[in-house]
C-alpha cells in the first residue's frame, strides 16, 4: 500500500492526517476524531451498527460488562432489546 492509498484510507476512516511532507519519509496518522460516548456504540465510532451488535452478543451472559445497557449487572435479553431500539442511531 503506497502513501497516497494510506492517506485516502485514513481520511475515509475519519482520521486526521498530519503529514510533514508527502515527499519525505515520515507521514503520521493521528485519530483526533472525538465522539461523545453513547449507549450501544461499544466501539466508539459514532454509529450503532452490526459491529456493536457483535460486541453485545460476544458479551452475552457476562457480568460487569460495558455492554450491559440497562445496568442490571449482566448482559442479557433486555440489553439486546434495548440495543435494537438504538439500532441505526448516530451518536
Ligand atoms: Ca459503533
Ligand atoms: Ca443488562
Amino acid at each position: 500500500m503506497n502513501k497516497i492509498t494510506l492517506l485516502i484510507a485514513a481520511v475515509m476512516l475519519g482520521l486526521t492526517v498530519e503529514a510533514q511532507t508527502l515527499k519525505g519519509q515520515d507521514v503520521s496518522f493521528v485519530n483526533t476524531t472525538q465522539y461523545t460516548p453513547c449507549a450501544g456504540d461499544f466501539n466508539n465510532d459514532g454509529y450503532i451498527t452490526v459491529t456493536d451488535m457483535g460486541w453485545l452478543l460476544g458479551s452475552f451472559g457476562c457480568t460487569n460488562s460495558e455492554e450491559d445497557l440497562d445496568g442490571d449487572g449482566f448482559v442479557g435479553v433486555s440489553d439486546i432489546l434495548e440495543f435494537v431500539s438504538l439500532w441505526g442511531s448516530e451518536c
